[in-house]
């Protein structure tokens, strides 16, 4: 039987509009039909509530429509393991769904097709959706979640305000503002969503940010300094919050009563430069599944020499800043020859208000 392309769209939307931080949950959307009627609707809340397809049973129940015989559309393949909540692949083979219509397997070696072969074994239908581009959009809608679940590696966006001439700052280090108004409002929203906002010790030093998400509710769980050798507590005072800090550092500086609030972790360094892999690592192992690096140039170039940013979103404003001395909006390494270059896939280019935003994934491996 093939797939209702109009009822797994409203699935898909349902997911694609989820804008809450679920963390380390993916953003799944789930809806129910019965003969073309909509029965009922469901997306992934935070945990520990609960998931897509529980929501649209409950729907179900709420608007009073039995779910015998019906179809179930979601996004990503139910899940089967005992977690915060009962396995969803219980639920559904409990509530006499008879056919389920699935965007993408899960990933999660917990669930990766055990709840498909559950559902089969209970004579339930299944269909994976068959159309490419939707495929594709359930696809991304993971990314992140695939990403972390499969490596214990946090997704990891730079965000990079620059000049048409590709500076970050003056040569007197001024930078504000280069990108526009309603470009540092989606910047607000970007940090709200992410778990942890990283930056080096020299954009602290320098542009002295709050890192907060302003005027939203939800803010980022850490906000993260990369310091080798942290001497300047006054400095950290910008970026207290609710948010909790931490410091990867080369050595915990000694005098703790002045750095109150702060946690310090210890990572190796090489040639004075932390190893930054290591610090990604230790935030994955507490559930960071989306970080979001603000810079600087350095910092995002070096990560971008150890292939590990994902996805980079650039705001190009139209000004010219110039200067040999102001700086370049990436650092680190570099590369020989062109063919060495990170290419970046799936561009998308939008125009906010004066400015123009690109983002678009890094192809690590090419
Ligand atoms: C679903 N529906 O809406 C989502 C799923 O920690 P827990 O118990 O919330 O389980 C999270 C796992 O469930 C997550 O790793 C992923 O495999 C799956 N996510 N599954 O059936 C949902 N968000
Ligand atoms: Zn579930």
């Amino acid at each position: 039987m093939t797939e209702n392309l109009n009822d797994y769209e409203l699935a898909l939307n349902l997911a694609e509009n989820i804008s809450v931080n679920l963390s380390p949950r993916p953003p799944v959307g789930a809806i129910i039909t019965n003969e073309g009627e909509l029965l009922g609707k469901g997306v992934t809340q935070p945990s520990p509530r609960n998931h897509a397809e529980i929501n649209a049973i409950l729907d179900c129940k709420n608007n009073n429509f039995s779910t015998k015989g019906s179809t179930m559309y979601t996004t990503l393949e139910p899940c089967f393991h005992e977690g915060e909540t009962n396995p969803c692949v219980d639920k559904i083979i409990e509530s006499g769904i008879s056919q389920v219509f699935i965007g993408v397997v899960d990933p999660n070696p917990k669930v990766n097709e055990k709840s498909i072969n559950k559902l089969l074994s209970n004579g339930i239908k299944v269909n994976i959706i068959e159309d490419e581009v939707q495929r594709k959009r359930s696809e991304d809608l993971i990314e992140p979640f695939k990403h972390f679940i499969t490596t214990g590696m946090p997704y990891v966006t730079s965000k990079i305000a620059i000049s048409l001439d590709g500076k970050i700052a003056t040569k007197t280090g001024d930078s504000k503002w280069i990108s526009s108004e309603k470009s540092r409002e989606i910047v607000q929203k970007m940090r709200s969503l992410s778990d942890a906002i990283i930056i080096g010790s020299k954009t602290l030093k320098i542009d002295k940010p709050s890192l907060s998400a302003k005027e939203i509710s939800e803010q980022p769980r850490y906000k993260v300094v990369l310091n080798s050798k942290p001497s300047n507590p006054e400095r950290y005072l910008t970026l207290k919050s609710e948010s909790e800090i931490i410091v990867f550092c080369e050595k915990t500086p000694t005098d703790l009563s002045s750095w109150k609030g702060i946690e310090f972790i210890e990572i190796a360094s090489k040639d004075n430069k932390l190893d930054l892999k290591e610090a990604l690592r230790i935030l994955g192992e507490r559930n960071c599944m989306n970080v979001l690096v603000e810079g600087g140039g350095q910092l995002i170039g070096s990560l971008i020499d150890l292939n590990l940013i994902n996805k980079m979103r650039l705001f190009i404003s139209p000004m010219l800043i110039g200067g040999i001395n102001s700086a370049d909006s990436i650092g680190g390494e570099g590369i020989e020859f062109i063919s060495q270059s990170k290419k970046l896939t799936d561009m998308e280019v939008v125009r906010v208000e004066s400015d123009i935003m690109v983002t678009g994934k890094v192809k690590s491996h090419v």
